[in-house]
């Protein structure tokens, strides 16, 4: 197999110019388990790990392959397991932060070029998640599309509501509405797969992202579950992985995130608050928060009606909670930094 059936392009070829030595070869990651990787060459999927110098040099978790990734890898003709060598950057990436009280940046997936961001009609139906995703995908430079499974929980006029609400927030993204049940819109989400691309299934547990990978496959090739009414439950997918349709295009299946924690992302939400940024410019303030400065373009467009209190509620929400996240990011690593500096200095002191 062609490694440019895998994605590898122009861009992996000059980013990897400098990794590559010799013995050394591409492959793609395509699942990540404790200590150890599935990577695929143009022969195999094979078992890799990581090389010590490249673990040790690794300054943080980000910096570790992530499923999607392209790896340099040196094979060992003893069937021993492939090392892994260095990363090259990547092109466009899925990230958020870490779940829980920790705070620092968690890969999700990387080199992916379009996110399908999957809410269940009904249950797990959320503009203000779907804002959240929508962050996340442009953060990373990834296209999204929005995909509502389920449609066979509401009547079609629902259904017809349910878009319009998403389409008027947001009339950029494409949506597109399905049933792994009926195979309704199931002939329409086949079409957009292209081969040689990469996708990635992005939401909640139980939303049916898995069955959707089985449908396309023709057969229960992964496991899937039974959710209760509310939603919650247990995650099904227990890790992420790409796969290889039949038709050369590349799915990375991942398991149902409760928390997407923001981290960075300034730019990324105001990209995806299209409306609020428009306004923006107007305001009489260039710093202008739209928290009630005088001249606020944003405020007066929200009494308005032209931008939705909804909206505009989320975005100061996603606002604050990303720059909560960026305060405490820049602390830590200062004092990481200092931490180093007092280890350096009381060795130092040790050996006078
Ligand atoms: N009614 C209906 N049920 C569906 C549909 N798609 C999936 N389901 C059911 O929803 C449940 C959960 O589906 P999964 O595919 O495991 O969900 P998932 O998004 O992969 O969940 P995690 O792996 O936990 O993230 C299963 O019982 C499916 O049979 C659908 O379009 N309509
Ligand atoms: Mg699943
Ligand atoms: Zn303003």
């Amino acid at each position: 197999m062609e490694l440019t059936a895998l994605g590898f392009d122009d861009f992996f070829e000059q980013h990897s110019a400098d990794l590559l030595q010799p013995g050394y070869t591409m492959a793609r990651v395509t699942a990540v388990d404790r200590g150890g990787f599935l990577v695929r060459n143009q022969d195999a999927e094979i078992y890799a790990e990581l090389a010590g110098k490249f673990r040790f040099a690794a300054k943080a978790a980000i910096h570790l392959p992530c499923v999607g990734d392209w790896v340099c890898v040196q094979c060992h003709g003893s069937g021993g397991p492939a090392m892994v060598h260095g990363v090259v950057p990547r092109k466009t990436f899925l990230c958020r932060k870490t779940p829980g009280k920790t705070v620092d940046f968690q890969m999700i997936a990387s080199n992916i070029d379009v996110a399908f961001i999957v809410q269940a009609c009904g249950f797990d139906f959320n503009l203000a998640r779907l804002d959240r995703y929508l962050v996340m995908a442009n953060e990373g430079a990834i296209e999204p599309w929005i995909i509502l499974t389920k449609a066979d929980l509401i009547p079609p006029g629902q259904l017809d509501e349910v878009m319009m609400q998403v389409k008027r927030i947001n009339p950029s993204t494409r949506i597109l509405a399905l049933s792994n049940l009926t195979g309704l819109g199931l002939q329409e989400f086949r079409a957009l797969l292209v081969p040689g691309k990469t996708y990635c299934l992005l939401g909640s547990s139980g939303v049916g992202k898995t069955t959707l990978i089985n449908r396309l496959i023709g057969r229960d090739a992964l496991d899937t579950r039974a959710v209760s009414g509310t939603g919650e439950g247990v995650h099904t997918t227990a890790r992420r992985q790409l796969l290889l349709l039949d038709n050369g295009s590349m799915l990375i299946d991942t398991p149902g995130m409760r928390e997407l924690g923001l981290l960075g992302g300034g730019e990324a939400i105001d990209g995806t608050f299209a409306e609020i940024r428009e306004h923006s410019g107007e305001c009489r303030f260039a710093n202008c928060t739209h928290t009630g400065e005088p001249g606020c373009a944003v405020l007066l467009a929200m009494e308005s009606g032209t931008v939705s209190k909804d909206r505009y509620q989320n975005y100061l929400k996603l606002k604050n909670e990303a720059e909560y996240h960026n305060l405490s990011y820049a602390g830590k690593r200062k004092k990481d930094r200092d931490f180093g500096r007092f280890i350096k200095s009381a060795k130092k002191s040790l050996k006078e």
